[in-house]
């Protein structure tokens, strides 16, 4: 079941991707008769009570004991933060700010990467939304909070039945003092797939309105003439424009070359040309080690004059070491996870960091007992969400062989196994690295790391080798996300493309050289607009919160399908979000008792009295009481 699951999980997916549930549920779409949303909430609670939560039925279920998270008290007023500068003086002053500092600048990265690399992305926003008070209150010294972006914007309609903007806006009213930051994909947007031009300058102009401070902007292949759409329209909204270099390699050893010194002073200073703010280096698979972290920091500091942001993944274990190297190296921010969620595949511990640096002239300045008490509410977090750990129990230096993203390693893990290739993972790790050299020695970051995922599988479950693979004489079926790739709809990788693979895959077709966007026609948004609301409301009574706005077209331009499924869901379920996580994912028990707020200040008393037997005609009566009041809800039973 899960392991179905997994492979639906983004990494692997483009939109084709179909959900059986509302193939299968003709109801979704027969509902005529508006009802209320506590109603629709209760439809929920029932259903998962009976039939269970998909992706859970299976899995590692939270200890009983495991209790609702509790938020840190709030003490004091929100200090000053970065995002009081932003808006009083605009990114420059920002990035001059950063520059000018002695100390560390730290930037959480728990409510995406740390769960996006831990949890499969599951977190729900009502988590994160409990907890930011505590954040703005007591951090008022972090450079920024990474909450948006990435794997985020898709998991939460597709999985978690929420919307994307709702916790953004959430997120940022309840943080008015630190600035938000989110991953974005440059042409990619937070898909995996190259949009046109305008689908980005749309996205980018929402996404900065609703309430995103710092893009970190990157490209999976490191091509910045690709990034300069989605760079330009973030300078254009006058928000934080973190340009950033994905590496890749080994800077020092001398047989891979490719990505060298001189190339990664290159991109930085092409990211500076394209007007970025700050530098990012983005580690996205944990590779910088310490020795190379501190010459690599170094110059890029001397040669470009940005200031420097560095990310990295602790999948080896020895992220932490890298971290204080670049420290000393003289980098301006750096991302951690909260303790919690720190860790293997994510990032390395904020806490630990804090202290290791306390008493030298980079000191943080942050409060370590705030970090602690928000921590321990993280860790109550997490223990909701045991369906969707890993189970990556030790560091592993294998991360120097196959290189994958933290966010991808346990997933392609999962995805072999659901292959039955869960022994022979080694192999997979190898065929990655062999993968990986095929295509020229590419960086690999989402989506062009899905394209070497998806290329190693083949390998292992067919038992090729790369020197078969490459052989014109061994016929072979490419993944279409190979063909895809060499067909330039990711973008030109630095010194193209091997000619033989290209010729093989391609059979004489002749691929694209330049940016996708440059011909990708322009989307008509006033047409889709129509055409949406339209769709939406044919025949149905409007129901609350069912109007079309912007936010939402720029979700359907992304996610079409998973967008129309959400929305479709919502209208039988309604604003699910407000569940707690254990509710939304188990359903109750008899005589439990929740409470859910549903608008501020309003709250839904919930009780549980029964479930019923199921009928002849296959449906469960299930008894609650609502503020008091009885409520039967009727659900098919699908068990
Ligand atoms: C999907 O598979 O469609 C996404 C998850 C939504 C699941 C909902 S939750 C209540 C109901 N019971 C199921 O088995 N599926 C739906
Ligand atoms: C993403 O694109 O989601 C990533 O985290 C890449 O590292
Ligand atoms: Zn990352």
């Amino acid at each position: 079941e899960f392991v179905i699951n997994l492979l639906k999980h983004p990494t692997f997916l483009d939109d084709s991707y179909t959900t059986k549930f509302i193939d299968t549920t003709p109801d979704l779409f027969a509902f005529r008769k508006r009802r209320d949303r506590a109603t629709k909430i209760l439809t929920y609670i029932a259903d998962i009570t009976v039939n269970g939560h998909p992706e859970t039925v299976g899995r590692a279920k939270p200890a009983a004991e495991a209790k609702a998270p509790k938020a840190p008290k709030v003490r004091a007023e929100p200090a000053m933060g970065t995002r009081n500068l932003l808006e009083q003086k605009g990114p420059q002053a920002v990035a001059d700010w950063m520059k000018a500092q002695k100390k560390v600048l730290i930037t959480d990265t728990t409510m995406r990467d740390g769960h996006q690399s831990l949890l499969a992305t599951r977190m729900r926003s009502i988590d994160m939304i409990k907890v930011a008070p505590a954040y703005a209150a007591h951090l008022p010294q972090l450079f920024s909070v990474e909450c948006w972006g990435g794997a985020t914007f898709d998991v939460a309609y597709r999985f978690l039945q929420e919307c994307p903007w709702q916790r953004l806006r959430d997120l940022r009213a309840q943080m008015p003092n630190l600035m938000t930051q989110m991953l974005l994909r440059a042409s990619n947007g937070v898909g995996y797939t190259n949009y046109p031009d305008n689908v980005v300058q749309a996205f980018v102009k929402q996404a900065a309105e609703t309430g995103v401070d710092v893009f970190r902007v990157f490209d999976s292949l490191n091509w910045v003439e690709n990034m300069r759409v989605a760079m330009d329209a973030v300078l254009e909204a006058n928000k934080v424009c973190e340009g950033t270099i994905c590496y890749t390699g080994d800077l020092l050893d001398p047989a891979r070359a490719k990505y060298d010194l001189k190339y990664y002073v290159e991109r930085a200073l092409e990211l500076k040309g394209a007007g970025a703010h700050i530098l990012g280096l983005k580690d996205m698979a944990g590779l910088l080690k310490p020795a190379a972290a501190r010459v690599l920091i170094k110059t890029l500091k001397q040669e470009i004059g940005l200031p420097v942001h560095f990310h990295t993944h602790d999948t080896s274990g020895a992220a932490a070491a890298t971290v204080f190297a670049a420290c000393e190296a003289g980098v301006d921010a750096v991302d951690a996870a909260m303790d919690a969620f720190s860790g293997g595949t994510s990032q390395p511990c904020l806490g630990s960091i804090v202290e290791a640096l306390r008493h030298t002239e980079r000191d943080t300045g942050l409060d370590i007992a705030a970090i602690r008490e928000i921590s321990n509410y993280w860790e109550q977090v997490r223990a909701q969400y045991t369906a969707f750990e890993s189970g990556t129990p030790a560091p592993a230096s294998e991360v120097y062989l196959h290189e994958m993203p933290g966010g991808q390693f346990t997933n392609l893990k999962a995805q072999a196994r659901s292959l039955g290739l869960e022994e022979r993972w080694p192999e997979v790790a190898q065929a990655y690295a062999d993968a990986n050299q095929m295509f020229g020695d590419i960086v690999k970051v989402t989506p062009s790391s899905k394209v070497v995922g998806d290329m190693a599988l083949i390998m292992v479950a067919q038992g090729l080798s790369r020197a078969q693979v490459e052989d014109p004489a061994v016929e072979l079926a490419f993944p279409d996300s190979v063909a895809d790739m060499l067909r330039g709809n990711l973008g030109q990788p630095h010194g193209g493309w091997p000619e033989g693979i290209l010729k093989k895959v391609l059979k004489g077709e002749t691929p694209l050289t330049e940016r996708p966007g440059k011909t990708l026609p322009a989307v008509d948004l006033d047409e889709v607009r129509a055409k949406l609301s339209q769709e939406l409301h044919l025949g149905q009574e409007e129901a609350d919160g069912e109007m079309l706005d912007e936010e939402d077209l720029n979700g359907y331009l992304m996610y079409p399908k998973v967008f129309m499924d959400y929305r479709a869901r919502h209208r039988l379920y309604g604003p699910v979000r407000i569940l707690p996580t254990r509710t939304f994912f188990y359903g109750m028990t008899s005589g439990e008792e929740i409470t859910a707020e549903i608008d501020p200040g309003k709250t839904l008393e919930i009780r549980l009295q029964a479930v019923g037997d199921v009928s002849e005609d296959g449906d469960v009566k299930v008894f609650f009481e609502l503020n008091g009041q009885p409520r039967v809800i009727r659900v098919p039973n699908r068990a």
